[in-house]
């Protein structure tokens, strides 16, 4: 655990060579150390400051600063925020200065886990502005923005005293055995309650592991026969010339990797080699790693030349594919005849047209973007959540709702209901940070940038 008496400071921009840099100091001695390097000094009070600083009787740099009073600031502690001249060095220097005169480097997200710790955020919020800081794509940052300023959390502290509610309720048909009519509490009541608040776990959740996988990345594969564009459809995704191009078949022998970021999505590029049969061994392994993507990837998309489409390798991919997140991609789109295209509309479901040789695959990124996105992501008015750490506390919470329900309706005695409910309780605590363990706070804090 950090030493929370002792003042922080870091740099809250990147040390480089700039206009500005931005250094923040917290905590009680925030004032003290600061006054130690002006010769006019400035007051324990919330306003902006332009004066010299001085290193002993050495003009160091003129600088901007900020100052806020405890409990009003961001960590709750007393802060200057000091806007000095960017250079490396003096940047540097003017850190080194100030715990010189008393203040220790902050770590990771120290700041952020101070505001935390004195309650000037929950944990959804500080979680809100990690996502926002890497945020890949612009559904990351909305869901960041919101999450950090607390918009949602209305949902989470909801369900929090609708499930305090059935506690009580049960706690007291356990304590009151007799006394048999305590409103809401029979069979029926309870498990209406509890699947009211399931449904809305259920929800969360599945709003959640859509938006994660959007944010992250979806792990996209372009598999296909040789020589159908697979490569060049990467270049045109990646808008990069990243994998190599030729009109030999065979070209591509090993993955190549690619991440690009769509306005909501995010995908994660894997081209692979063409699959045909061959003797040669090291193609041969590119082909094996091709048809593993085809199981492992979470989208295919399966490049395809149409006049080809019956052939053995291509009815094998077919095969694979069944039951599989896809879309059917025909390419090279300028040499496919309307009479040609015709029949594709009727016999195929989920294809799109595709140039990639003329940059012309709008219709596939708009394919991809209606098979992953729902109105309710883009509304954004709900809590969504989208690290793994915050939805497998909500996965736990829904286990131990379902648990409850299943004991209620089999009949358990009540007070094992209760044991489940308890446990709800404490999951969703966690969820905003309300009861937590040190240890495990140190660990969410430290993914933080230096500084934030
Ligand atoms: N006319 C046309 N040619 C294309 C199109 N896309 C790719 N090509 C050409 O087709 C040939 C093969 O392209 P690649 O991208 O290397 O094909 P690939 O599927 O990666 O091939 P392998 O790596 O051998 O499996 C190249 O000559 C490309 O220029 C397209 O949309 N239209
Ligand atoms: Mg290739």
């Amino acid at each position: 655990m950090n030493n929370l008496n002792q003042t922080i400071v870091a740099p809250t921009t990147n040390i480089s060579t700039q206009a500005i840099s931005l250094i923040r100091i917290s905590g009680d001695d925030s004032f003290n150390i600061i006054n130690k390097l002006l010769k006019t000094k400035i007051k324990e009070e919330k306003n902006v400051w332009v004066r010299k600083m001085f290193d002993g009787q050495e003009l160091v740099d003129e600088v901007v600063i900020t100052s806020f009073v405890s409990p009003a600031s961001f960590t709750g502690e007393n802060v200057v925020e000091i806007a000095c001249h960017g250079g490396i060095l003096n940047t540097q220097r003017i850190i080194n200065l100030i715990i010189k005169n008393g203040a220790r480097m902050a770590n990771k997200g120290e700041f952020s886990q101070r505001a935390f710790l004195n309650n000037k955020i929950d944990l959804i919020q500080a979680e809100g502005i990690n996502d926002l800081i890497f945020a890949k794509n612009e559904l990351a940052l909305k869901i960041g923005v919101n999450n950090m300023s607390g918009a949602h959390n209305q949902s989470i502290i909801n369900l929090k005293g609708n499930l305090l509610d059935i506690i009580s309720r049960i706690q007291v048909s356990i304590d009151y055995p007799d006394y048999d009519d305590v409103e809401g509490s029979s069979i029926p009541e309870l498990t209406k309650a509890l699947s009211d608040i399931n449904e809305e776990v259920n929800n969360l959740l599945k709003r959640s592991k859509m938006a994660l996988k959007n944010t992250n990345g979806i792990k996209t594969a372009i598999v296909g026969k040789t020589n159908v564009g697979k490569s060049s459809l990467l270049n045109a995704l990646l808008n990069e010339d990243k994998a190599i191009v030729t009109d030999i078949h065979g070209t591509t022998r090993d993955i190549v990797t690619g991440e690009i970021n769509l306005e909501n999505i995010s995908l994660n590029l894997i081209d692979t080699a063409g699959i045909r049969e061959t003797t040669d061994i090291v193609e041969g392994l590119g082909i094996e790693k091709s048809l593993k993507m085809i199981d492992d990837a979470e989208l295919i998309l399966f490049v395809v030349d149409y006049k080809a489409i019956n052939d053995k390798e291509n009815k094998m991919i077919f095969d694979k594919l069944k039951g599989k997140n896809h879309i059917l991609v025909f390419n090279k789109s300028e040499f496919i005849s309307e009479e040609e295209k015709n029949k594709i509309n009727k016999e195929q479901t989920n294809f799109v047209y595709t140039s990639a040789i003329n940059n012309d695959i709008d219709n596939l990124i708009k394919r991809i973007e209606e098979m992953h996105i729902n109105e309710e992501l883009i509304k954004n008015d709900s809590l969504i959540l989208i690290n793994l750490e915050q939805i497998s506390l909500v996965e736990q919470v829904k286990d131990r709702l379902e648990r409850s329900l299943r004991a209620i309706i089999d009949g358990m005695p009540i007070d094992i209901v209760n044991v489940d409910l308890h446990e709800t309780w404490d999951y969703l605590n966690q969820l905003i940070g309300e009861q937590y363990d040190e240890e495990i706070i140190d660990n969410i804090f430290k993914k933080y940038c230096l500084g934030k």
